[in-house]
């Protein structure tokens, strides 16, 4: 990390750490590359069916899909990974016209691997930012007259409060124009079981992903954090809708971090929340949208695992 990334790290540490209330880490700090590495393996776990059921509509309807919108279509992708999902939308696009492609991430290995995997289907501009500057980059650079299609797939609008998701899908179409469209993946309620089986799979993977945080302040920020005495829990909070991933104290103890200059005290049974991922009704999507200046146009849905795919218009 950069210092002055660094510095923010330490700071948000801090601020989550150091209080009397729930303490909390934000959750984006789970992805550094072993993290990256284990959301990757979540994804392929028979537990955690959204990832495979977001494929599944996109592969079964990238016609139905392209086809709501009219004249030359630009591709924007937020948080794209390797590109893997889009592969059928890009294909059923360039059956019609030429295609461009903008994937937004932080990572600059996802973004190669997107750019060789998918370059054969057309031009690919990589863009190594954070959404919303990658956003603002993608108005700059759009093709004039061509209608932009932004994918914000895999239910990351999930991982937002209420609130924010609806603040950051309004600064998502402050950089869109009339007639553009987003296409929004969530994960629908579904019996708790099953969402707990999702975030705490018997193979400890998702377990190890939400640990890394504690081996990643350890690494990157001179922390002391034992991880034997911390165990991932998973929680759903069904007023709420939300599934809640906890790292809890097993004892008493105390644990020094000394780029973040602070010593932290845990109770037993004490936790951090390192992630809420809210899921949703079908009919709340439109809801969500209207109120970010959206109008849901369309809406597929995975009936098997509960998930929706919803085209969204400015
Ligand atoms: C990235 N995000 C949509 C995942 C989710 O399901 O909320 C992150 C995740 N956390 C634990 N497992 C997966």
């Amino acid at each position: 990390m950069t210092p002055a990334l660094e510095d923010e790290f330490a700071r948000e540490v801090r601020l989550g750490l150091g209080g009397f209330e729930q303490k909390t880490l934000p959750c984006r700090y789970l992805y550094d590359e072993v993290g990256s590495a284990l959301f990757e393996a979540i994804t392929c776990l028979p537990e955690y069916g959204l990832t495979r059921a977001d494929a599944r509509i996109l592969c079964a309807h990238a016609a139905e899909i392209t086809g709501c919108l009219d004249g030359s279509v630009v591709v924007a992708e937020l948080g794209s990974g390797s590109g893997a999902k889009t592969r059928p939308v890009l294909q059923s696009l360039r059956q019609r016209q030429s295609v461009s492609y903008f994937p937004i991430d932080l990572s600059a290995a996802a973004l190669a691997h997107c750019a060789r995997e998918l370059a054969p289907l057309g031009q690919i501009f990589p863009i190594e930012q954070d959404y919303l500057g990658g956003m603002k980059e993608v108005a700059a650079r759009r093709r004039a007259g061509a209608t932009l299609l932004v994918l914000f797939l895999g239910s990351t609008v999930g991982n937002f409060e209420p609130a924010a998701a609806r603040e950051f899908l309004s600064a998502l179409r402050a950089w869109m124009e009339p007639g553009d469209g987003l296409l929004l993946g969530t994960d629908l309620v579904k019996p708790p079981e099953r969402l707990l089986a999702a975030y705490d799979d018997a193979a400890g993977v998702t377990a190890a992903f939400n640990l890394n945080l504690l081996a990643r302040i350890n690494r990157e920020l001179d922390g002391d954090f034992n991880l034997r005495r911390f165990q991932h829990q998973a929680r759903y909070r069904e007023e709420a809708q939300r599934v809640e991933m906890h790292l809890r104290s097993g004892a008493r103890q105390t644990v020094r971090i000394g780029g973040a200059r602070m010593s932290v005290e845990f109770a037993e049974g004490e936790t951090i929340l390192t992630e809420v991922c809210y899921k949703f009704c079908a009919g709340q999507i439109g809801d969500m949208a209207r109120s970010a200046g959206f109008r849901l146009e369309r809406q597929w849905v995975d009936e098997d695992w509960g998930f929706a795919e919803s085209l969204l218009r400015v």
